[in-house]
């Protein structure tokens, strides 16, 4: 099997005329992905951007968030610039928006959209919306950086080095690790050509998910060692106090992640992570599997996410927080 049979539907193959045939007619092109960029926001942004220059157009790659410290090491990240930095009459004639559900996402940059801009919306996730001139909405797909990938492809464009390490970044980080369901034999023969043009697996994954700060492997340790189990070990939680971060020295924002640690245990069906936020208030970050639903759990405190991954706030101090948590995640596993 050759990584170069790429799935070209009908309807992709003119998807990918309208949009070629926009790029080639654009000179100056900005290209922008949703705010707190992941690796799939980066990667592609960047590996789209890369092929762009290539093709002789004015390029900004823009950004209103900080870049995450653990995508630091991909080439060229320096070079997205913060949309806020351009004068008033920054104009384009085509944007790319990159997985922006609402032009509320792609933030600043949007006020660049004025009148006459083509928009080149790409998007894969199911709640999308046609904000752009020409859509191309892939909800089966596993990220925007196998889009990108699949698009390079078909116009024949060779993956630089660099290119190969941003896509493969994005890929790995949007199917975790190749591991959710969205992952398919194609993701992986794409996930190979990228390896083939270039992108070390070994370095990528461990820059991503083993690189951490020593205080962040403390305060995770900390966490870890608040485990509980209940509910005959169908549900964990893990906790964090003010204290944990005074002590080990970490910012919150290195407890990211740590939630996935509740469904570690063998038998586990939810899990919550709970974290102080001030006397009265707790931030809570729930994860759920085999059918259990979450999201409802979230919403009913004014939060949001998916079915299985969602986050609120809690009005409540910890120890009152827990045991309401606790009481709708009973009921959200006899009601799976
Ligand atoms: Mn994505």
């Amino acid at each position: 099997m050759n990584a170069k049979t790429t799935t070209l539907t009908d309807k992709r193959r003119d998807i990918f005329r309208r949009i070629r045939s926009r790029l080639e007619a654009a000179h100056k092109i900005f290209v922008v992905s949703h705010l707190d960029p992941d690796g799939d926001a980066l990667g592609s942004q960047l590996a789209l951007g890369e092929y762009l220059g290539k093709i002789g157009k004015e390029v900004y790659l823009l950004r209103d968030s900080e870049v995450p410290e653990k995508y630091a090491f991909l080439p060229g990240v320096e070079n997205i610039r913060r949309a806020e930095e351009l004068p008033e009459d920054f104009a384009v004639d085509t944007a790319v928006l990159l997985e922006c559900p609402s032009l509320h996402r792609a933030g600043s940059s949007a006020k660049f959209l004025t009148n006459g801009v083509e928009i080149i919306n790409i998007d894969h996730h199911p709640d999308a919306l046609e904000l752009g001139t020409i859509n191309w909405i892939e909800t089966e797909m596993s990220s925007v950086g196998e889009m990108i990938f699949e698009y390079l492809q078909a116009v024949d464009q060779p993956i630089s080095k660099e290119m190969a390490t941003a896509l493969y970044t994005a890929i790995m980080t949007d199917t975790g690790r190749f591991r959710y369901p969205s992952t398919t034999r194609r993701t992986m023969e794409i996930g190979g050509a990228l390896i083939e043009a270039g992108a070390d697996p070994r370095r990528i994954c461990d820059k991503v998910y083993y690189d951490m700060r020593p205080s962040t492997v403390a305060l995770m340790g900390r966490i870890l060692n608040t485990v509980e189990f209940h509910l005959d070990n169908r549900v964990c939680l893990l906790s964090m106090s003010s204290e944990m971060l005074n002590e080990t020295g970490a910012g919150i924002s290195e407890a990211e992640g740590v939630v996935d640690f509740t469904l570690y245990g063998r038998g586990v069906l939810a899990g919550a992570f709970l974290k102080e936020a001030g006397e009265s208030a707790t931030k809570v970050s729930l994860r759920s599997k085999n059918g259990v639903n979450v999201g409802e759990i979230a919403r009913q405190f004014g939060g949001g996410g998916h079915f299985a991954a969602a986050g609120c706030m809690i009005e409540q101090p910890m120890k009152e927080a827990k045991a309401t948590l606790l009481t709708l995640l009973e009921k959200a596993i006899d009601d799976r």
